[in-house]
């Protein structure tokens, strides 16, 4: 079922300036000669400034020295700061959605869940502002307090990709703040636009609260931005979004200069279907999971793993149930799955299932492109299921791309094999209503991805937990839990009051 009202090029252009200057962006001072384009139509959007090296070493520069006055701002001052923040995105919630419609396609219920996750992230981060809690321990010795302190690190360095375009940013940035860092971000080339209009937002804030100016910038760049933040050695943390291609190339250059990495990269989530699944459950899970997002999120569904005694029947009913999305104008309300991001994503996707097919795959529904003459230059793309005989290399690899690989097994060991039998680590599900097979997923010998979850899908985490995985997945953890001390440095201080000098470890001296 295909929505064929697509909006023109003028009616996108017309609502992103609008949603534009209404998230406080002065269009003349981020109008350029870098083409932008709309996945809605493939029409051009605004076209936007590019920083040069110099522009971007002055923002780094600028950055470093906000720090120096940002470190020294209380915790819970810097909290203001993001509180305010969140106040300005509830307000603008609809426009920022608007921005992240018209550049990444999502439909309008994700793009304004995508603005929600930001408010709880910010939520999450004005608390923390007044915990960032050290331990204190024993001291061996008398009249001395062993404790540790967490300070913050200095510039933080943001890549992000197209597909969290605003959210990714703000858990990093929230945190980064309150922790007492400053930060520059390179936000994707197919997502600038919305990178302008989130930091609009944010320097509104900074403005109202009176923190200095120059502790956020965006860089408009291609590639060469990103590599600048990764040897630059003022950036004390490189968080990046992206691909296993990205992560191996950042890695071992930020590693070579002794700077801190936060990694999120590539998923190639699973979940296992076992016999005692609440099948009613279990399809609307997968298909949020699987066909969501036009299956461009890191968490999006790639690979089920049935149990052989209900196999066909949750096929079936997973088939009939792609057979009623609706695909089209995601700011249509009835429309589920948008478009994909551009021409690679859709000739990457037709690739994947050409190999799936040589590999002995059926694709049983699916995969066509929708909508063509409608608009040449926008790649709508059906959803596909393709049942498996095996996980071949080409369902190993994360294609980003609405396919789900249907595979089956026959006891539960075998299932959770094939399940971690993959290069990448983010999110994984079990659908079950036995116990024990449930604990088994979530214990140590389960699932060994970050994310591992119980009778939901692999997307669509909360903000309150820790996000991220192992693998090639690149091991980082952002948001919630713990993901604040990335930001931030330990020191261990030893204070001695007694008066005396003890030596540790009963070392005599002079
Ligand atoms: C991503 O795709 O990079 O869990 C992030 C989810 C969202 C975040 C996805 N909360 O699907």
């Amino acid at each position: 079922m295909t929505a064929q009202n697509l909006p023109t090029g003028e009616d996108i252009n017309s609502l992103l300036e609008k949603s534009l200057l209404a998230c406080g962006v002065d269009l003349d001072a981020v109008r350029g000669d870098y083409p932008t384009r709309s996945p809605l139509t493939g029409s051009p959007l605004l076209s936007v400034r590019s920083d040069d090296h110099s522009q971007i070493d002055a923002m780094i520069s600028e950055a470093q020295q906000a720090f120096l006055t940002w470190r020294d701002v209380p915790a819970p001052a810097r909290g203001a700061l993001v509180k305010r923040w969140a106040e300005l995105l509830t307000e603008h919630k609809a426009d920022l959605a608007n921005v992240i419609t018209a550049q990444a396609g999502k439909i309008t219920s994700e793009a304004l869940g995508e603005v929600q996750e930001m408010i709880d992230i910010c939520d999450l981060a004005v608390g923390q502002s007044r915990q960032l809690f050290g331990k204190t321990m024993p001291s061996e010795r008398p009249g001395h307090r062993l404790m540790e302190t967490w300070h913050p690190l200095g510039v933080v360095g943001v890549i992000s990709a197209f597909n969290f375009p605003a959210a990714v940013w703000s858990w990093n940035t929230a945190l980064a703040l309150v922790c007492g860092n400053t930060v520059v971000w390179k936000p994707s080339e197919n997502a600038q636009l919305t990178a302008l209009a989130a930091d609009a937002l944010l320097a509104r804030a900074v403005r109202d609260v009176g923190a200095p100016a120059g502790l956020h910038h965006v860089v408009c760049a291609e590639r060469a931005g990103g590599e600048q933040l990764v040897d630059d050695e003022r950036v004390a943390l490189l968080s990046a979004t992206g691909s296993v291609r990205m992560g191996k190339e950042v890695a071992p250059r930020v590693a070579g200069r002794f700077g801190r990495l936060l990694l999120e990269l590539g998923g190639n989530n699973g979940a296992i279907v076992a016999p005692s699944a609440d099948l009613d459950l279990t399809v609307r899970g997968v298909v949020f999971a699987a066909a969501g997002t036009a299956g461009q999120r890191c968490t999006s569904l790639r690979r089920l793993i049935v149990h052989e005694s209900i196999a066909d029947q949750l096929v079936d009913r997973i088939v009939a149930a792609y057979r009623t999305l609706s695909i089209g104008n995601p700011l249509d309300d009835g429309t589920l799955v948008g478009p994909l991001i551009n021409q690679a994503s859709f000739e990457g996707m037709q690739k994947a299932l050409e190999q799936a097919r040589a590999d002995g795959g059926d694709v049983l529904v699916g995969g066509s492109r929708v909508l063509a003459d409608a608009a040449e230059e926008a790649y709508y793309v059906e959803p596909a299921v393709v049942r498996m005989p095996a996980q071949t290399e080409v369902v190993r690899a994360e294609t980003f791309a609405p396919i789900l690989y249907v595979m089956t097994y026959s006891d539960f060991d075998e299932a959770i094999e094939l399940h971690n039998g993959v290069p990448q680590g983010l999110s994984s599900a079990v659908f079950t209503n036995d116990q024990a097979e449930a604990e088994r997923f979530l214990s140590s010998g389960g699932s060994d991805c970050g994310i591992a979850n119980v009778n939901i899908g692999t997307s669509g985490a909360e903000i309150g937990g820790g996000f991220g995985g192992e693998k090639e997945t690149g091991g980082g953890r952002e948001s919630g839990s713990d993901s604040w001390r990335a930001y931030m440095r330990p020191a261990t201080n030893t204070v001695n009051y007694s008066g005396e000098l003890p030596l540790a470890q009963g070392v005599k001296f002079v």
